[in-house]
């Protein structure tokens, strides 16, 4: 055993065990590799976490064919993947309770006495530091933990941030070897400045999950860049570069004046016009993020997270973090969407997880296809039928069943996909899942009532975070779960950010989920008409009507897109019912969003005003009409 000594928050390091006394379980051709990269921080953390966690074996991997083979031919190994029948294709399952991002056992630790935000799940830092290492400690007894370096966006570009992860879960390296850049050279001469993430899966049972679910924890520490999770395997949880690196990256971000987003980002590129105009977007989980950036005809460069500086000529640059997808699976047909549906039934290094497997063929939830009534699932073996503890049935496969994909794979790629200066970006967009108030696409006044627009986003939750489905929540910028700064700090860094920019993105909304009498009124391809309208109106090609809550498109604007783009007879009536105002609602909407931001502090000059301006509009409205809904033929159009 190494000496042990005491780091600055008082834990101990175990400095000495990669210079001399347990090099058995780490040999030279490891330890070259952590040597050669020169930095003693790195060292420090390796040895105390070894010592802590107690590995039986540890393998460093660094950007070689060779090691990530080795991964991936781990996960076989451990079980954490089987083999599927097409070339390239596994299989990973997660434990029947660990299907989706655990919220509630996910917290930033805050020194004593310091609050962020009402919204923000925190835990005293000393208390939940002593909680997780207590999880954590011995964790990795009889196993390997892999030490892993990873790029969070694109390789030598000023955007990224190296990322140092340390898992005994081949099947979480495997997935980052699939979703992010390597970064092995990247942190040679990197000094301080990177993240790290420990994560250890704990005791598994007899499938290879998690034993102790109940002490699943994701502890996330802004003082030291670090991210500590025990206790589970769903990716959402584990991942250290997706999630909890989003969370450490948004802290960073607001510390240095540019913007991580819960974002796609996507090159929209209209038919017979030479020119391809990027958008990032944000929406809630399992709210058709992945799906408008897959759109028909489009490039896409992201799904999920976005890293946004302002670059020299005063536009907006936005990197994709990640280099792959982790989709979720439920819905991919090949007739909403093809691209994707192709790639995953086709040979490649592909990860399904939480999907059926009947005989080495994946099936999910609304695929287009028959699911046989038996195979192997999440639960084990499933039958139609088949009830879990509390006696409700269980889906052949979840509701947030996944794939792990590399998105230059894709046939619609960008081509910058990889580019380090990134993309210039025209315009925002945000959506929820919203039944009953928003019309279908509209776009802000301004920069500011955009950051509003962004700000007051409200979602009915979905499959992709344990709890109920189906309850509206207010969630800002689509990014409150992985907020870490105080909320009014984060839109004060919006509003900044778009102020200091000569040519700011045009903000947009979307919603694909208003019905009516039960039944949606748009069906899944109308996005692509929303989106391209978006991108005629950057172009200044169409005018628009402004009503209380932006401009939205006029009536010869939509015939004309839905005939081009869908080849449909888009009608005054279609028109009226999903654009028509909804005043009541979305004065309603406003009032629930208003007194949840009440209680937050700090909240910058201008922003506050927007709810009173945009409130005075809609009452004004209501008032003058002097009924709720209002036809949108009953406002002038304006041509801006
Ligand atoms: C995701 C999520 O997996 O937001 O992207 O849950
Ligand atoms: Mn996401």
């Amino acid at each position: 055993m190494g000496v042990l000594v005491k780091d600055t928050a008082g834990y101990e390091t175990g400095r000495g065990i990669l210079s001399g006394c347990e090099q058995k379980i780490m040999n030279e051709t490891n330890l070259k590799k952590i040597k050669a990269l020169n930095n003693p921080k790195i060292l420090e953390i390796i040895e105390k976490f070894i010592d802590h966690c107690k590995p039986g074996k540890v393998t460093v991997i660094t950007d070689s064919q060779e090691d990530i083979e080795y991964v991936r031919e781990l996960s076989l190994k451990n079980n954490e993947e089987q083999r599927l029948a097409m070339q390239g294709h596994t299989i990973h399952f997660d434990g029947i309770r660990d299907q989706a991002r655990d919220k509630a056992n996910t917290k930033v630790l805050l020194p004593a006495g310091v609050k962020i935000s009402s919204f923000i799940n925190s835990k005293d830092r000393e208390a939940g530091l002593n909680e997780v290492l207590g999880f954590l400690a011995g964790s990795m007894q009889g196993k390997e933990l892999l030490i892993c370096f990873f790029c969070l966006g694109p390789n030598n570009s000023k955007f990224s941030i190296p990322a140092l992860q340390l898992t005994d879960s081949a099947y979480v390296a495997h997935s980052e070897t699939i979703l992010y850049r390597p970064g092995y050279e990247e942190f040679k001469g990197c000094g301080d400045d990177f993240f790290y993430f420990v994560h250890s899966a704990g005791e598994l049972d007899a499938r290879c999950n998690t034993a102790n679910i109940d002490n699943r924890r994701v502890y996330i520490d802004l003082q030291e860049n670090r991210v500590f999770t025990v206790n589970n395997q769903y990716a959402g949880n584990s991942v250290g570069l997706k999630k909890l690196a989003l969370r450490l990256a948004i802290n960073k971000a607001n510390r240095e004046g540019w913007l991580c987003e819960h974002m796609f980002i996507l090159g929209a590129r209209p038919e017979g016009k030479d020119r391809v105009t990027y958008f990032t977007g944000a929406y809630p989980s399992a709210c058709g993020k992945t799906s408008t950036a897959m759109i028909s005809g489009q490039s896409i460069i992201g799904d999920d997270i976005a890293y946004i500086r302002a670059g020299e000529d005063g536009r907006a640059y936005a990197v994709n973090v990640e280099q792959g997808i982790f989709g979720i699976i439920t819905d991919v047909n090949p007739e909403d969407d093809p691209v994707i549906y192709k790639a995953l039934t086709t040979p490649r290094e592909l990860i399904f997880s939480n999907v059926l497997n009947v005989d080495g063929v994946p099936y999910w939830l609304n695929m287009g296809k028959e699911i046989p009534p038996a195979g192997i699932n999440f639960s084990g073996e499933w039958f139609e039928g088949k009830k879990d503890q509390q006696g409700n049935p269980i889906d052949p496969a979840h509701k947030n069943a996944r794939y792990t994909i590399r998105i230059s794979e894709l046939g619609n790629a960008d081509e910058r996909l990889n580019h380090p200066d990134g993309v210039p970006v025209s315009g925002f967009i945000y959506g929820g899942r919203d039944s009953d108030t928003n019309v279908p696409v509209f776009e802000a006044l301004s920069w500011t009532h955009g950051v509003y627009v962004g700000a007051a986003i409200e979602s009915e939750t979905t499959a992709a975070t344990l709890g109920k489905a189906g309850v509206r929540k207010h969630n800002p910028m689509a990014n409150l779960d992985f907020l870490v700064v105080p909320l009014g700090q984060y839109i004060k860094s919006q509003l900044d950010f778009g102020n200091r920019l000569n040519t700011p993105p045009k903000i947009f909304h979307t919603n694909y989920f208003l019905k009516e009498d039960g039944k949606f009124l748009n069906s899944k391809l109308d996005k692509k008409v929303w989106l391209l309208w978006a991108e005629g109106r950057i172009h200044n090609e169409y005018g628009a009507i402004k009503t209380p809550i932006g401009f939205i498109p006029k009536f010869e604007d939509l015939k004309q897109l839905f005939r081009q783009i869908l080849a449909e007879d888009y009608t005054k009536a279609d028109y009226e019912t999903q654009f028509k105002l909804r005043t009541k609602k979305l004065l309603e909407k406003l009032e629930r969003v208003e007194k949840l931001f009440a209680e937050e502090e700090q909240l910058p000059a201008g922003f506050m005003e927007q709810f009173e301006q945009e409130k005075q509009r809609l009452t004004e409205t209501l008032q003058g009409f002097g009924r709720d809904c209002i036809s949108p033929f009953e406002f002038p159009p304006v041509t801006v």
